[in-house]
């Protein structure tokens, strides 16, 4: 058999396994499909620091650069596994096989997958070594017989059709979910108390911050789900219970029948790196959390809230917290007009003011659990990250820009925050000399990020820094030491070089 033959027999045997795995997986659950699931589950087992590493360097576009890399893996294997066959399919057969397993042990591993998830892998592995093996006895005759070799040909492009038509299959029956219809039926949830406008003061958006409410497109994303889970609000529904007088089940309908109320709020990740964009913020409409706890009445001794997402990702924020008053923690439905978006965890998800998204923001979530913090420990907590995780104090410099050359009036901007109980002031300084107080923008409320801004006068023509720290309503200062974002947020003067012409 030669090299090309080879090589093509051993890729089109695992393209085989891949899309019959594919098309039983749009059967019986998406996330099944093999190639997700080994995918979720190294998301799962990977190390914390090259998870940090991959968000900070690829930002949302991290999934996509972990699916682009099994890719080249598997099509490396796929070459390398039909090279070592040319005299014995034997090594392509344990590649189909080891894989297979791989896919049945992801699928196992997977907390959203019922025991029929395993068809999914099971399916590629008969599959796999079904297909390898076949084209393999049709590869090995000679190239110089004309029967054999068309027969091989026939064969492979049988294989590759049938494949490309499975993963099409697949991939239509995976999606009959139809989350678009869902929200569309729904429609965007209408509260009986709305946010009071945003002022057109609250941003200085003209000279470089961002607008005050971030469009649904622009927010930032964070998650573990390599594929967002596709929910119905129809099919959903969030059970709460554990230490609590009576468990509550509530529907999708019976929280839209409530009052539902508005709240600004800006959201942070633990992740983001002094300077950095995980920082958004909009209009949540949904009903206040403490009022559903207090409805199942929570039990002495429950320090946890404990959530649980659809796809088996899991927080746990402080109960104390949550049951503030003045907190404002929200069961939320709605964003900026709209039903969640599928990505930011439709139906339904968790938002906490003042909280890190870690421990608190759970999407598409499914589960309250009213436990202790030394029964349960949330996603993050066993890969380093910290049980108490208040959003600390921090600002930004948007203007001037980072390695940019300024003419005319030198304008800095920037946001700041420290939610819930906001910012009282921002000062800013220019390569080291006296501190500065900026112009704070309207504030909106304390669970909200606040822009500023301040013109540099007296700069010479030159390269110049300017640093920024915030002071929150309580009177502490931002501390100047560089903490890195791991374990409870990162700490540090956001300073910026920019260049006066
Ligand atoms: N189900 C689920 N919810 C989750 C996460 C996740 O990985 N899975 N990530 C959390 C983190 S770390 C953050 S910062 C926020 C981000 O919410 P966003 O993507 O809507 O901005 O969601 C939180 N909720
Ligand atoms: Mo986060």
């Amino acid at each position: 058999m030669n090299r090309a033959t080879a090589a093509l027999v051993g890729v089109l045997g695992v393209a085989a396994a891949l899309a019959a795995g594919h098309l039983v997986a749009g059967l019986v659950g998406p996330s099944a499909s093999p190639f997700l699931a080994v995918g979720n589950t190294a998301i799962d087992l990977a190390p914390s620091g090259l998870k940090d590493f991959a968000v900070r360097a690829f930002g949302t576009h991290d999934k996509l650069v972990l699916l682009l890399g099994m890719a080249v893996v598997l099509l490396g294997a796929a070459v390398g596994a039909g090279l070592l066959s040319r005299r014995s399919p034997l090594p392509g057969t344990v590649l189909a096989v080891v894989l297979g397993l791989l896919g049945v042990a992801a699928v196992l591993y997977r907390p959203d997958l019922g025991q029929l998830g395993v068809l999914a892998p099971a399916t590629a592995l008969a599959v796999g070594v079904a297909a390898f093996r076949l084209l393999h006895a049709r590869a090995e005759h000679p190239a110089e017989h004309p029967a054999g070799r068309r027969a091989f040909l026939v064969a492979a492009g049988a294989t590759a059709a049938g494949a490309g038509v499975a993963a099409l299959v697949g991939q239509a029956a995976g999606g009959r979910v139809d989350v678009e219809a869902s929200r569309r039926a729904v429609g965007p949830p209408t509260p009986a108390s709305p946010a009071p406008p945003v002022p057109p003061g609250a941003d200085f958006a003209a000279e470089g911050t961002p607008t005050f409410l971030t469009p649904n497109a622009d927010f930032y994303r964070i998650d573990t789900a390599l594929t967002v889970p596709r929910l119905r609000a129809e099919d959903w529904s969030l059970r709460v219970h554990g230490l609590v007088d009576r468990e509550l089940t509530l529907g999708y309908a019976d929280l839209r029948g409530r009052d539902l109320v508005e709240r600004t709020v800006t959201m942070v990740c633990v992740s983001n790196e002094v300077g950095g964009p995980y920082i958004s913020t909009a209009n949540f409409v949904g009903v206040p959390l403490r009022d559903v706890l207090l409805e199942a009445g929570v039990r002495a001794g429950a320090d946890q809230l404990f959530s649980t997402s659809s796809d088996g990702w899991t927080a746990g924020c402080p109960v104390d917290v949550v049951l503030e008053p003045d907190r404002g923690a929200l069961i939320a439905l709605g964003m900026n007009g709209e039903p969640l978006p599928p990505e930011h965890g439709f139906p339904a998800r968790l938002v906490v003011p003042g909280l890190y998204g870690y421990v608190s923001a759970t999407k598409w979530v499914v589960d309250l659990e009213l436990t202790t913090f030394d029964a349960r420990r949330g996603y993050w907590l066993d890969r380093g990250w910290a049980r108490r995780a208040p959003v600390k104090v921090m600002s930004r410099v948007d203007r001037p820009e980072r390695g940019s050359t300024v003419t005319g009036r030198v304008v800095a901007a920037g946001v700041a925050w420290a939610p819930p109980t906001g910012v009282e002031r921002v000062e800013v300084r220019v390569d080291g000399g006296p501190w500065r107080t900026a112009a704070l923008a309207d504030e909106v409320s304390g669970a909200t990020w606040r822009m500023w801004r301040v013109e540099l006068t007296g700069l010479a023509p030159g390269g110049h820094t300017i640093e920024a720290r915030a002071t929150d309503r309580s009177g502490f200062t931002q501390p100047q030491a560089r903490v890195a974002p791991v374990p409870d947020g990162a700490t540090g003067w956001h300073s910026v070089f920019f260049t006066v012409a």
